[in-house]
């Protein structure tokens, strides 16, 4: 019963989706000016348009892949470091909560327990108790998944499914601090979102409830502005925990609790989604949790598409650590036979922001597969291959990232 609650409802979503998208085709099929004046030409693929609480992203730079998952195109990631949060990816497991919950912010509740003393504060007593600003990459466990042969359940996510983003808020150890101090010996640091869970099922098979070790305190925020603006209800506003090097759903959004805890969450999202799973296995409690990131970059110029000349091009790209910074990366234009170090391009932000890399390379003409391997601090090497997993997390590869270019 608890098995099949959690996995029945995004199905549902999954056929509506993919129903609409067929009704779209056969829409443009029929009644394309395009087909009419030219009857031999395909007909272009269904653009799905970006759902209402997203309708102020910049539709040319994403994917709507569903109404809650939006993917950043490749070739819109541009050099200048943080990613504009018009083109940000979405990811919502759950609908979007009503954009009342950001028309007073100040007003906002969040319980925190697991300290001396719990009490419920709002956003506008968080914001006296600390300010710190991070930028950090923001990553769905799941990016890079479409590289996956063995098609993992789950949107099949390429390179956009991240974003590099700042954040400001009070950081979560200043809270504890005005709060008496943690509770002693309690493990993990849990945060609850604040979605209207959907009546008549089992609310632990669906909340977004998330537990990480409390060690990760130190660096973590209770964030209210993203990018310079007030986070928008799409990115979790008005109040996110932001847990920085730790994948995308640690980040809680519209959070409206944050436990310190004995035990992780027994939520269906903790519990059994999210787990390093064998191929063809189930997910379950004993299995690895996806939860810190690892060193990883990919190219985003040159593109196949992009029509390259034959001459010198800048190959750039992004690449970052997840806990430690960017020590060095290296670009292939021999599918890895042969590395040349890259220049670290533009400002360094901190250890969990990403680093731009240029190399300035001579292509001719021919087909080149080009390909990028980060290091990390620790010394820490991109692999070249992906982990297997059942559900497609934590694809790291390099081979995976690489991109082929034809100059004719
Ligand atoms: N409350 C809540 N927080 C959430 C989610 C969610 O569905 N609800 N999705 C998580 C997942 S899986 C990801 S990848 C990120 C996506 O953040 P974004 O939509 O701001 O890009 O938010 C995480 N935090
Ligand atoms: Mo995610």
């Amino acid at each position: 019963m608890q098995r099949t609650a959690p996995t029945s409802l995004p199905r549902r979503r999954l056929l509506a989706g993919s129903a609409s998208a067929l009704a779209a085709a056969g829409l443009a099929g029929l009644h394309g000016p395009a087909l009419a004046q030219a009857p031999a030409a395909p007909a272009a693929p269904a653009v799905k348009p970006l759902p209402g609480y997203a309708s102020w992203k910049n539709a040319d730079a994403v994917i709507v892949h569903s109404s809650t998952t939006i993917e950043t195109k490749r070739s819109a990631f541009g050099t200048s470091v943080v990613t504009p949060t018009n083109q940000l990816y979405v990811r919502n497991n759950l609908p979007t909560p009503a954009a009342t919950i950001v028309a007073d912010r100040d007003a906002w509740q969040i319980e925190v327990a697991g300290v001396k003393q719990p009490k419920a504060l709002s956003l506008r007593e968080l914001k006296a108790l600390g300010l710190e600003t991070v930028t950090m990459v923001l990553q769905c466990s799941g990016n890079g998944r479409g590289f996956f042969p063995s098609k993992p359940s789950g949107t099949a996510w390429t390179v956009g499914a991240a974003g590099c983003v700042t954040w400001s808020g009070v950081p979560v150890r200043d809270v504890v601090q005005a709060l008496g101090g943690l509770v002693d010996g309690l493990p993990y640091m849990t945060g609850t979102g604040g979605e209207v869970l959907p009546a008549g099922i089992d609310p632990k098979s669906v909340i977004v409830e998330r537990s990480v070790p409390v060690s990760a305190m130190q660096d973590a925020l209770l964030a209210w502005e993203m990018n310079g603006e007030p986070i928008p209800l799409a990115h979790g506003g008005p109040l996110r925990l932001i847990v920085p090097g730790y994948t995308g759903v640690n980040n809680i959004k519209y959070i409206k609790q944050l436990a310190f805890t004995a035990k992780e969450s027994d939520a269906h999202i903790m519990s059994h989604g999210y787990r390093i799973t064998p191929p063809g296995g189930k997910g379950d409690p004993s299995q690895p949790s996806v939860q810190e990131m690892s060193v990883k970059s990919w190219i985003n110029s040159p593109l196949p598409e992009d029509g390259a000349a034959a001459g010198t091009v800048q190959i750039h790209g992004v690449a970052f650590g997840g806990m430690n910074a960017i020590k060095g990366v290296e670009v292939s234009i021999d599918g890895g036979k042969t590395w040349r170090p890259a220049r670290l391009v533009g400002p360094d932000m901190g250890k969990y922001a990403w680093r731009q890399f240029a190399l300035q390379a001579t292509l001719p003409k021919g087909t080149h597969v080009l390909a990028s391997r980060a290091t990390d601090a620790q010394g820490n090497v991109q692999p070249e291959t992906r982990g297997e997993n059942q559900s497609g997390y934590n694809n790291t590869s390099w081979a995976d990232h690489a991109v082929t270019v034809t100059i004719a």
